[in-house]
């Protein structure tokens, strides 16, 4: 049932997906009656500031932005929902869309119209994002789909499919190294972008019930940003629990280590399907 800031979309008793307006943030995802996301319990709903958590959209510039917001405006939008659908496959899906307002050309000036596809089955979430130029003028522009995972305890959490990849960490102001693990676990503050990885070798361990992996599948998204703000940034943070960084696990697909030309009323498409096994 939908209220006027989130969406919802149940496809039986164990399985839905909630999205909440602001960003066409996703907010919940329950998948063989799991709760596969994170959201921190001091996230701010107040249509201003970016949910701290769940599946938040980072789009037109990863990072921090001479033009204005860090991660850029998509996730601190009011988004429109544009479309629901049940389909005889026994998925279900809804569609939502941003296009420019006179805010948004003040910090970045183009046209254009992101729409968001967010399709539910059984055991998988696929998000699709197409970022369609409607301007007379190419633009460049980086993007992800910040994704919180929830976890019982980050102790037990293993990320497969990054070994032999190069990596930027930011933590170490930006050194490239590469990754000799064959599963990454997380002990301290990671903030790393994984370069060039695989469409579909990435996967997730020790989530949800902390039985339960969710494996990435990707399209256009060569990236994957593990983020865990670890003991002192969780403090430092006010919309996140100072002991959240246990329970919690950044694992972003996006395209961000080099730009995205958009062509002058072209359109780009991203894909990342989460299934969880
Ligand atoms: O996920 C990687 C990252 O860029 C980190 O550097 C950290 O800043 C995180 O995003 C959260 O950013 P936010 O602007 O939501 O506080």
């Amino acid at each position: 049932m939908d209220t006027k800031d989130v969406a919802v979309l149940k496809l039986n008793d164990t399985t839905e997906v909630s999205v909440h307006l602001h960003g066409a943030t996703i907010i919940s995802w329950k998948c063989k009656a799991q709760e596969v996301l994170f959201v921190s319990k001091n996230a701010l709903f107040d249509n201003k500031k970016a949910i701290r958590g769940g599946i938040p959209l980072v789009f037109p510039c990863f990072g921090p932005w001479e033009k204005g917001p860090q991660h850029g405006f998509a996730r601190i939008k009011r988004w429109r929902k544009e479309s629901e659908s049940k389909q005889n496959n026994g998925r279900a899906s809804m569609s939502f869309s941003l296009e420019d307002d006179e805010e948004t050309r003040k910090m970045w000036d183009y046209r254009f119209k992101l729409v968001y596809n967010v399709d539910l089955g059984e055991n998988d979430l696929k998000l699709t994002l197409t970022v369609n130029n409607n301007d007379f003028k190419a633009f460049d522009f980086t993007t992800l789909m910040h994704t919180y995972f929830r976890c019982p305890d980050i102790a037990d959490v293993g990320i497969h499919g990054l070994e032999g990849l190069q990596y930027n960490d930011k933590v170490e102001g930006g050194k490239i190294s590469k990754e000799e693990r064959k599963v990454v676990s997380i002990d301290k503050n990671y903030d790393r972008v994984y370069m060039k990885c695989g469409a579909d070798k990435v996967e997730v361990e020790g989530l949800g019930d902390g039985k339960k992996s969710v494996s990435l599948v990707l399209s256009n998204l060569p990236d994957v940003v593990v983020w865990n703000p670890w003991e002192d940034k969780a403090k430092a943070m006010s919309d996140f629990g100072d002991e959240e960084y246990k329970t919690m696990i950044c694992v972003e697909a996006g395209s961000v280590s080099q730009s995205v030309t958009a062509p002058a009323g072209g359109s780009v498409l991203f894909t990342q399907t989460l299934k969880l096994c």
